[in-house]
């Protein structure tokens, strides 16, 4: 155990404040990540917030405006149970700087999504009690941690469509895995807003405003956007490129990792897959040569589809240098594009190109793939 009782195996890209994914073999093991291998993103110190003394407040365009301690919005409130996969925009940004350098922005691999069974009251049964007008159209997000990333610095905070915030998935959680939620991952009180990107689930939320537009908070307003490839993200101002929310369909190849000497012959391959927007996934397949033949993974249950779905295919690998390339599908029969050079954009958000693991398979006892004899 290390840095908030994590795993001393995370892979962390920056220790202040804490960001850290686990390796990629460890995130397969299970389907639901355990809070000592879940990836955090941090864009400011971490609150220390007891649970007695957390408050959050209701206002904005809000008939009743209104201030809930933790025990009233427990015993007010049914209490839900949504298992919910999170995933950072930043997720494989590692294979975006490949193509070209982004400067200031952490070169995540494929481990910062994670999923959880997450407990709390519905976003949609708060909002009832403040009495929302018609004209509502964004509801917003504020929390605590300064973040002197922000420019200015400023509190971290985002906003969701009202469409959004009424849907029954979206929570306001004090539980992870049946367990309190730990402080690192928002505790006391945490937004969780299945199927969007990992920034508009705001964690130790301690206000909620009803709004007629977006929030106008840097993390809404200017990070977390699309912008064109050709764009300078130091000089983009509020509101430019695309506001990022649902999360396309993406995978990762997780074992064997990328790099790996194996033995040749049959090898198991797994992987995650996930689609925002509710969409299941559909369809994992597997290639050894580029994507001319493709093999159908074995999909994991998945019990909902706002998890992850965990695939599994076994693969003959002849010896030499193989990659292996992964696509997923969704319901909306989506699949994944190949080059992650078409999706290249200045913030490196979004890349949800095939996977690929570069992997050596070698003759047992002769310690070499080579073929070329
Ligand atoms: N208050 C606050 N909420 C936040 C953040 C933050 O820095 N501060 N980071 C966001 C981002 S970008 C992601 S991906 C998720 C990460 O949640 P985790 O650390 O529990 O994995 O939290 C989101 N909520
Ligand atoms: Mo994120």
């Amino acid at each position: 155990m290390s840095l908030w009782h994590k795993r001393s195996d995370m892979i962390v890209h920056e220790s202040d404040p804490y960001n850290a994914e686990s390796s990629p073999a460890v995130l397969v093991e299970d389907f639901l990540t355990g809070a000592d291998r879940f990836y955090s993103r941090n864009h400011g110190p971490i609150p220390d917030i007891s649970a007695t003394g957390w408050r959050l407040s209701v206002d904005g365009l809000v008939g009743s405006p209104v201030t809930f301690t933790l025990a009233e919005l427990q015993s007010r409130f049914g209490h839900h149970t949504v298992t919910a996969t999170l995933q950072c925009a930043g997720n494989r940004r590692a294979d975006l700087t490949e193509i070209r350098e982004i400067p200031g922005e952490d070169a995540w691999g494929p481990a910062a999504i994670s999923t959880a069974a997450w407990t709390g009251v519905r976003l949609r049964d708060v909002l009832a009690v403040a009495d929302i007008p018609p004209t509502a159209t964004d509801v917003a997000f504020a929390a605590p941690d300064v973040s002197q990333i922000a420019d200015p610095p400023q509190s971290y905070g985002s906003s969701i469509p009202m469409h959004k915030a009424d849907a029954a998935e979206v929570l306001l959680a004090w539980e992870m895995n049946g367990q309190p939620l730990p402080r690192l991952h928002g505790g006391p009180v945490r937004m969780v807003v299945p199927g969007f990107i990992g920034a508009r689930s705001v964690k130790w939320i301690n206000r909620i405003t009803v709004r007629d537009s977006p929030s106008d908070n840097y993390f809404q307003a200017v990070a977390y956007r699309l912008l064109p490839a050709d764009a300078d993200p130091s000089t983009a101002g509020p509101g430019g490129g695309l506001s990022l929310s649902t999360l396309p369909i993406n995978s990762a190849v997780l074992t064997p990792a990328d790099g790996a000497t194996v033995p040749a012959g049959e090898r198991a391959v797994t992987g995650y897959a996930f689609s925002g927007g509710g969409r299941a996934v559909t369809r994992v397949e597997v290639s050894i040569d580029g994507g001319n033949r493709w093999l159908q993974a074995d999909l994991d249950d998945q019990p909902n589809p706002w998890a992850w779905t965990i695939w599994r295919a076994v693969l003959e690998l002849p010896p030499g240098r193989i990659e292996i390339v992964a696509r997923a599908w969704d319901e909306s029969a989506t699949t994944q594009p190949e080059s992650p050079a078409l999706l290249w954009n200045p913030k490196g958000y979004l890349n949800n190109a095939w996977p690929r693991a570069r992997v050596t398979a070698i003759l047992p006892g002769t310690g070499t793939g080579a073929t070329d004899d």
